[in-house]
């Protein structure tokens, strides 16, 4: 995945039109759109390869479930077209290979979740984030999702992980994180979803987003 814009797309709209319009008015601020269970269920997998016209599409499935099974999720997602699945760490070494071991017959990529951005995601999983972190690092994962929201959590994870692996950071806006600050404290890309898709204008909302990143990048905040 190039990183140009550092800003990645959370499509979680339920409408086929929609999405493909959001993707065509916003495509050159991002460098990725991430689509989910929302869009996916209500439109099915098909819309991966509609959107992947746009930019690389990054399919957020937290696969969480025995080796077998996550082998036979990652499998219908790359073939579906997705440039890269988003995994769960804490089922374990075992599971997350079975999804690095499809990611790469295929050459996509996969992203570890070391620590959910909502309130609750301090409840069970800060406490293993460290060792979730240095998991995906051992077993060869392309980036880590850490918060947005906790800019502090994304520095700690940074210092783990050196430049080895890449950091993508949901929590912007709608959840109450700043993206110029979570790229300061070392993320690759923010994820911005309802800031941009639920705006009056979804091409402006990502226009000064993607801004305030660059403004950052160059050392002006
Ligand atoms: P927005 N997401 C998240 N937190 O928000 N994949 C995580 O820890 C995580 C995620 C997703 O709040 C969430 O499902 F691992 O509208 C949604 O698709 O900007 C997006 O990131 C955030 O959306």
């Amino acid at each position: 995945m190039e990183r140009n814009t550092c800003m990645i797309l959370a499509l979680d709209v339920t409408d086929r039109e929609e999405a493909l319009k959001i993707a065509e008015d916003v495509w050159e601020f991002v460098d990725a759109i991430k689509v989910g269970y929302p869009l996916i269920l209500a439109t099915g997998l098909g819309i991966i390869r509609e959107l992947a016209e746009f930019a690389p599409v990054i399919a957020d499935f937290k696969v969480a479930d025995i080796p077998n099974t996550n082998r036979l999720i990652c499998d219908q997602v790359f073939e579906a077209g997705a440039d890269a699945v988003i995994a769960q760490g804490f089922t374990g070494r075992d599971s997350l290979d079975a999804c690095i071991e499809i990611a790469s017959e295929y050459r996509k990529d996969v992203f570890v979740v070391s620590e959910m951005s909502h309130p609750g995601g301090a409840d069970f999983m800060q406490p293993v984030a460290e060792a979730i972190a240095k998991m995906a690092l051992e077993a060869g994962a392309f980036g880590l999702v850490a918060p947005a929201t906790r800019p502090k959590r994304v520095k700690k994870i940074r210092r783990i992980i050196g430049d080895k692996l890449t950091i993508i950071s949901p929590g912007v806006g709608a959840q109450g994180g700043k993206a110029s600050d979570v790229i300061a404290a070392g993320a690759d890309w923010v994820i911005v979803g309802r800031s941009i898709y639920k705006a009056e204008s979804p091409k402006e909302a990502a226009r000064q987003i993607a801004e305030e990143i660059q403004a950052e990048l160059r050392g002006e905040y």
